[in-house]
């Protein structure tokens, strides 16, 4: 069935790779726009594919390399498993296919690198990368607000997980900390030179809270408090700068006066805090297709991020400050 509301004459044919989660989000905000339609959708697991495919009225399949090679798509949408995400912006480039793909770009640097290296090759930029805090209104207001108010001294990110299960530190900092470390990047414009990293752990010996030090090329610090709570799901920054500094908003929540007590809801979810972002993301991306330029986070983001999420878990394992390898 296609999704209620889209009449408008289809003139864009979109692919979606990975139709668990965040792959049906996409699929379903993006059948919602005006002349959009999912025509391809693949995931490993045929039943799943099959059956968000029925509901925005695509093909399934469960190879999704083969969206590339003899298809009528104008885009694809990236959103399997995150060791699969290089391998596929590459073969979306080199079929010179427009690429939304799910952070992060890769699980190591060089397969980050062979990202960069494939538009590089083609000659011109078609991948835009995930990293949807940049189209979240807080942090937009946060950009604003901090425009006036001179050079920064430091950021403080904090990002509280609702994550219950146990993940490693590769995860938890490849998939989650990479969020804050683009943060920062966006933020000041600067790279990230070197970080000092360190963790506590669960009873289990589990990763739980993570806590990194960064250093910017322009002299500024940042810091990450990156906790695996459980309890809440809420993502702060606060910049300090030579003349002011900014605390990012939250959501208007309300708050309750019951049983002799205040209180206001946090939130444990992290889609729903993002999900305006994800749809802003996603309405670029496809303004971005039918003006014929890539906006957005890029490859190269993705690379210097990942450079950054290897030396923190350097840190993580020897205890020591590590230099950040230039990409
Ligand atoms: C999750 O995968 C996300 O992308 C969220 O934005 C992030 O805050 C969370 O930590 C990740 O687990």
């Amino acid at each position: 069935m296609r999704a209620v509301g889209n009449t408008a004459p289809v003139d864009l044919r979109i692919g979606l790779i990975g139709a668990g989660g965040m792959g049906s989000f996409h699929a379903r905000t993006l059948a919602a726009m005006p002349g959009v339609r999912i025509t391809a959708i693949a995931d490993a697991v045929p039943a799943v594919a099959e059956q968000l495919a029925a509901e925005v009225g695509a093909e399934s399949t469960t190879d999704g390399a083969g969206l590339f090679v003899g298809t009528d798509l104008d885009g694809v949408v990236v959103a399997s498993p995150d060791d699969t995400h290089a391998g596929l912006a590459v073969a979306a480039i080199a079929a010179g296919m427009p690429v939304l793909c799910e952070k992060p770009l890769a699980t190591s640097v060089e397969d980050a690198r062979r990202v960069v290296d494939a538009e590089a090759a083609a000659g011109r930029r078609l991948l835009q990368l995930g990293f949807m805090r940049e189209y979240d209104r807080a942090h937009q207001q946060l950009v604003t607000a901090l425009a006036p108010l001179g050079s920064i001294h430091h950021v403080r990110c904090v990002h509280t997980n609702a994550n219950a299960f146990e993940r490693s530190a590769e995860v938890v900092v490849g998939q989650s900390i990479v969020h804050d470390i683009h943060t920062i990047r966006f933020l000041t414009g600067q790279e990230i030179v070197s970080v000092a990293a360190g963790a506590t752990h669960r009873p289990s010996g589990a990763i739980r809270h993570v806590l990194v030090l960064a250093r910017l090329a322009g002299g500024a610090h940042a810091t990450v408090e990156y906790d695996d709570a459980g309890y809440a799901y809420e993502v702060l920054v606060e910049a300090i700068a030579e003349e002011g500094s900014v605390l990012s908003g939250a959501p208007t929540r309300p708050t309750i006066r019951r049983e002799g007590a205040i209180s206001q809801p946090v939130g444990t979810d992290w889609f729903a805090r993002f999900a305006d972002a994800y749809r802003a993301q996603d309405a670029d991306w496809i303004a971005s297709i039918r003006a014929g330029t890539a906006v957005g986070p890029t490859a190269g983001d993705g690379l210097a991020a990942h450079a950054v999420v290897e030396a923190i878990l350097d840190s993580l394992r020897t205890g020591g400050s590590v230099q950040v390898e230039a990409p």
